[in-house]
């Protein structure tokens, strides 16, 4: 998969790029990440990349034309690429969409700033605005960059362990609920033993366990999420032997 970062402080991407798993699949060639200074595509002599708002008003706003010929360059001849702007305004980034995303060959991720791009470039280039949550960043590089990594983990051999992203909280194989607590050596830590049925060996009991633990967590915790989490019947059976009551069945989330 290759992505394209449009952006006016490529550096922020250096480091977080070259660590870890990020690292290990950009070395593997599992992905392919250009970052385009959006500057170098500026037309004017002074190289300007936004400019004050028409109407008046706070801030500066990004300039159409950099940010156009810079998607035109990303774009080459390639592939039909999805353009991302990275926005406030977006839709909320979530598993469902980083899984959307993963199955593309090619986005190209735009940073806008906090005060925003012309409406004329989000227009006529923009095909989905993606926001990380309701709060203001001072620019759209730190969500490119959460972007990123959310959708890489989820290509296929980036993860070590083949199905290790199958049962990550919010995913297919945690019903989309809260993954349920680990525990490793020692057995002992502060006082606070493990669980026993952890070292019992007895798989279908840890089984068992795991699944209680991890729906009362997410009661608990995210009791928005229960309504959208599907159970069998012997699940249901399982969950009222445990004292453990869900919101009414059939209502398929919200
Ligand atoms: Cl994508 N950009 C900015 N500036 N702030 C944000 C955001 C994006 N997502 C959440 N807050």
């Amino acid at each position: 998969m290759r992505f394209d970062i449009l952006t006016i402080f490529p550096d922020f991407f250096s480091s977080p790029l070259a660590e870890g798993m990020i690292r290990r699949a950009v070395q593997d060639g599992l992905v392919l990440i250009q970052t385009h200074n959006i500057r170098d595509y500026a037309t004017d002599k002074h190289a300007m990349t936004d400019d004050r708002p028409f109407g008046g008003g706070e801030g500066m706003v990004m300039k159409p034309e950099p940010l156009a010929a810079a998607v035109e360059q990303a774009r080459g001849s390639g592939v039909d690429a999805r353009v991302v702007l990275l926005t406030p305004q977006g839709r909320t980034l979530d598993q469902q969409l980083a899984e959307e995303l993963a199955g593309e060959e090619q986005l190209i991720l735009v940073c806008g700033r906090y005060e925003g791009v012309d409406e004329r470039f989000r227009a006529a280039y923009v095909d989905l605005e993606v926001s990380i949550g309701d709060y203001i960043l001072t620019g759209g590089e730190p969500a490119a960059l959460v972007l990123l990594d959310s959708v890489i983990r989820l290509l296929p051999g980036v993860l070590g362990c083949g199905d290790s992203a199958e049962n990550d909280t919010f995913s297919r194989g945690s019903r989309g609920g809260l993954k349920y607590p680990q525990y490793t050596r020692p057995r002992i830590f502060a006082g606070r033993e493990v669980p026993e049925v952890l070292l019992s060996g007895d798989h279908a009991a840890i089984e068992r366990w795991r699944f209680l633990a991890a729906v009362r967590r997410t009661i608990s915790r995210r009791p928005e999420l229960v309504a959208a989490m599907e159970f069998t019947p012997a699940e249901r059976k399982l969950l009222r032997e445990n004292d453990i009551s869900l919101p009414p069945a059939g209502n398929g989330g919200e």
